[in-house]
């Protein structure tokens, strides 16, 4: 088949997420086609089924914002035409979905549309009035739709309340790549690059720093936690909250005890590094990045929010507590660091569960079966 792709190729969930698979469809044979407007970050392999289309956004002065939408939609209209693609896989509703309609109405083809909603396209922009008919019109328009969570597809049906249906295609990560290999190895090399000595816990999370992670939450049960377990709070990444949340450390008297890591390209070692990972967001269609550190044998403690609950079986593969609750967070992470027989079930129970529920060759065939069937329908 002939795929285009079109995502955000920023560090982000929805990016990663459409890349990985553009690629292992690439290796199963398929052409695919990358239609974006910057390499996608994590697109670092070179492969002779991929193919890579950059827009350049003109900035004419007239114009007051650059016109991303039109441009992206007549570049993948190009490639439509050009390559005779089968189908088009739009990741994220506003406003990659439409642009792909748009698109698909300028090459003149009758290419087959599947969008991913990714969570925030819907439960952020959802509620904002002036996009809510746009994502409704994403969503019909496409010949399919997917979520990456139940939770998420009943939030579209809720929010936005669109006449079709939503098939539910969780996350997957390489397992190549984020696996428990050298765990042992890396852990205590990069202990001694961070002078963390070898019996400190290490608890983890990583994101984009945006308020909708509450990584004050995450903070706040480590300033419980920290007292009673010889740990550290080892936060990778960057965004909007890094300066606030360095002064809450500050405040909190954790300047030693929080490590800011900054974005990282080696985030699997700081995942194998740790004991336990966070994830305590007010919105997380699925959480990514739980999937990747569990893989990597950290045992993690979500939110309940959006599909983290899906991920996480509470008291079997890790914890769940309610938004907010960042003192139950703190009581599970004590019984966890401090319980060796706990941890090691919990950690036995995640490997397992994860590995048999996520595993990436079912979730990619999967979308696979899903744009054999859409091709088919043609
Ligand atoms: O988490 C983010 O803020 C990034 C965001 C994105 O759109 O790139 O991630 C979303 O998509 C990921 C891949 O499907 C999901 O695993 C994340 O849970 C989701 N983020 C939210 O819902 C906040």
């Amino acid at each position: 088949m002939k795929i285009g792709i079109t995502c955000y190729p920023g560090v982000g969930g929805s990016g990663i997420i459409a890349t990985e698979l553009g690629i292992q469809m690439a290796k199963r044979g398929h052409e695919v086609h990358f239609i974006t407007s910057k390499v996608p970050f994590r697109l670092t392999i070179n492969h002779p089924n991929i193919y890579i289309h950059q827009t350049d956004i003109n900035s004419y002065s007239v114009f007051q914002y650059p016109p991303y939408d039109i441009t992206i939609a007549s570049k993948i209209a190009e490639v439509i035409k050009y390559h005779e693609l089968d189908l088009i896989h739009m990741h994220y509703a506003v406003p990659h979905a439409v642009c792909g309609i748009l698109a698909r109405q300028m090459s003149g083809s009758d290419v087959k549309i599947i969008s991913t909603l990714h969570g925030t396209d819907i439960t952020v922009l959802g509620h904002d009035a002036s996009l809510k008919d746009a994502i409704r019109f994403g969503i019909e328009s496409s010949d399919m739709t997917t979520a990456v969570s139940e939770s998420l597809k009943n939030d579209t049906y809720r929010l936005i309340e669109p006449d079709k249906d939503i098939t539910t295609v969780y996350n997957f990560i390489d397992e190549t790549k984020f696996n428990l290999e050298d765990r042992e190895l890396v852990r205590a090399q990069l202990k001694r690059q961070y002078a963390i000595s070898e019996d400190t816990k290490v608890i983890m999370h990583t994101s984009n720093f945006r308020a909708v992670k509450r990584i004050e939450d995450i903070i706040r049960a480590f300033n419980i936690v920290c007292p009673k377990v010889d740990s550290i709070l080892l936060l990778v990444g960057d965004g909007p909250e890094m300066n606030r949340m360095r002064q809450l450390s500050h405040d909190l008297g954790l300047e030693d005890k929080v490590i800011f890591a900054g974005q990282q390209t080696d985030v699997v070692n700081h995942y194998k590094m740790s004991d336990c990972f966070m994830l305590l967001s007010e919105q997380e269609s699925f959480g990514l990045s739980l999937l990747e550190a569990m893989n990597c044998g950290s045992v993690p403690v979500g939110s309940s929010a959006g599909g983290i609950s899906e991920v996480i079986e509470h008291g079997e593969t890790g914890y769940v507590v309610d938004v907010g609750d960042y003192e139950s967070a703190a009581v599970h992470l004590c019984r966890l660091l401090t319980d060796p027989e706990k941890y090691a079930e919990l950690k036995n129970n995640m490997l397992d569960d994860i590995g048999i529920r996520f595993r990436s060759g079912n979730i990619i065939d999967q979308y696979e079966n899903l744009y054999f069937s859409l091709k088919e329908g043609k």
